[in-house]
């Protein structure tokens, strides 16, 4: 056994009982005969205390931070004591040792640059912010699930290596040893909505890949994408679905991260329901009349939606109704109007973090949407052969897990609440 206690278990009751601890040597000072070490475990951060005379005394006094100890002693009560509370040593075991000096500082003090942080991410994960990071994003995602699960989804997964693309030809990574064409999936689209035909309520929580060319503070190659889909639906179920997902992960991560956004200095937005809806026209009139040069079929970019959000000042809106051609073959065109689409974008403040659509569930309409977009019907065989036999109406959505994390936290890239990110630069760690 390593340890009896976690550092943030020690209390003055525990004023004289022998305890065991360990961790990582957060800090270490040596004042006349007393060495005081930090010791960092995943709950926080102790005091222990080696008195000179100790046999542990010189075995730690040229110990490096971050090497990982065991400590064995008494549980003394001391006001001037982080929490009030140090452990007097009786022993001291090394269980690994760290090089010195560190290529980075996990105190936080002095402060990397992104580079840094990412090429010596091994420590930069060991920073409390960090840490905060991953336990908000393990809520949120248990927050999620358990939405999905109250409204009856069952969790599935689906293949990851496809034979077509079907968010856009352009960002396929292909994959060799198939003998012919095969890609790392870009979404689940296809399958999500092959097993909502089947189960009518799918969710799956699973990365995907897309080739991008830009380097932005939004955009990686690998991300983690939360995608829904739903039978006797349409868009506006799937909105309002989003709103109760939205809420619940919010609230939860404010009730149960209050340390963790305490360590990140943010508070996530309010959420109010529903959430403001402005359709595509209107966010184009918008921006005209706030002289931005753009017109009816142009994408709305992150430039653009930082427009439109100093107008709307609203964390969390929906842009809807998109142009049909500017949203993929699958999606559904508006019945009154063909030139629009059963479609939106929720946006928090200027960043897409979810995007969905009601889907072309007629066989004939699909191959037509496919033609004009350029597309072979024959590459999408295997899938339009399905709806041969009975499928719903449908719709759903794809949520960006590190876009969502950036709302939050509060930080500003994707690359720094992704433990180990993937970009055009990077490959490892
Ligand atoms: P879309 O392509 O808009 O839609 O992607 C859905 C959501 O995934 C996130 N996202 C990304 N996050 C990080 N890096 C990237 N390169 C990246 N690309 C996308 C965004 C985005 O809103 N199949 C549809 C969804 C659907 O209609 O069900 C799709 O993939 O947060």
């Amino acid at each position: 056994m390593f340890r009896t206690h976690l550092v943030s278990e020690l209390n003055p009751k525990l004023d004289g009982a022998e305890v065991k601890v360990a961790g990582w040597v957060h800090n270490i000072r040596n004042l006349g005969g007393k060495v005081f070490i930090l010791l960092r475990d995943k709950s926080g951060i102790g005091q222990i205390v080696v008195e000179k005379g100790n046999s542990a005394y010189d075995k730690i006094m040229n110990i490096g931070l971050e090497s990982t100890l065991v400590v064995n002693g008494i549980v003394k009560a001391d006001p001037r004591a982080p929490n009030g509370i140090e452990v007097h040593a009786k022993d001291v075991e090394i269980l690994s040792y760290a090089k010195s000096p560190l290529p980075l500082d996990v105190t936080g003090k002095v402060k990397a640059d992104i580079d840094t942080r990412l090429r010596e991410r091994l420590l930069d994960l060991r920073r409390l912010e960090m840490q905060a990071v991953l336990k908000i994003q393990s809520v949120a995602v248990k927050s999620f699930r358990e939405t999905l699960y109250k409204y009856g989804f069952v969790e599935v997964f689906t293949p990851k290596i496809i034979a077509s693309a079907t968010e856009g030809g352009a960002q396929l990574f292909p994959v060799l040893y198939f003998g012919k064409e095969a890609f790392l999936a870009q979404s689940p689209q296809l399958y999500k909505e092959l097993l909502a035909g089947a189960i009518e309520r799918v969710f799956e929580i699973a990365p995907a890949w897309r080739a991008e060319e830009s380097d932005t503070p939004y955009h990686l190659s690998e991300f983690i994408s939360m995608d829904v889909e739903m039978a006797f639906a349409d868009y506006n179920d799937i909105m309002a679905l989003i709103e109760q997902i939205i809420y619940n992960m919010i609230n939860d991560v404010k009730r149960e991260c209050e340390n963790e956004l305490k360590i990140l200095n943010y508070t996530p937005p309010d959420v109010k329901i529903p959430m403001k809806k402005i359709s595509y026209s209107e966010a184009i009139e918008i921006l005209k009349s706030k002289g931005v040069n753009i017109k009816f079929g142009d994408d709305i970019g992150t430039p653009e939606l930082r427009v439109l959000y100093s107008e709307l000042k609203e964390d969390l809106y929906f842009v809807t109704d998109w142009p049909w051609l500017s949203r993929p073959f699958y999606t559904k065109q508006k019945k009154d109007n063909p030139q629009l689409s059963e479609s939106f974008d929720l946006i928090f403040k200027w960043l897409e973090i979810v995007s969905g659509s009601s889907r072309n569930h007629v066989k004939e309409v699909l191959e037509n949407s496919l033609k004009v977009r350029g597309l072979n019907p024959e590459s999408f065989e295997f899938f339009l052969k399905w709806f041969d036999y009975g499928m719903p109406p449908h719709a759903g959505f794809g949520m960006g897990l590190a876009r969502v994390m950036l709302m939050l936290t509060g930080l500003q890239s994707v690359k720094e609440v992704v433990p180990f990110p993937r970009d055009k630069k990077r490959l490892t760690p």
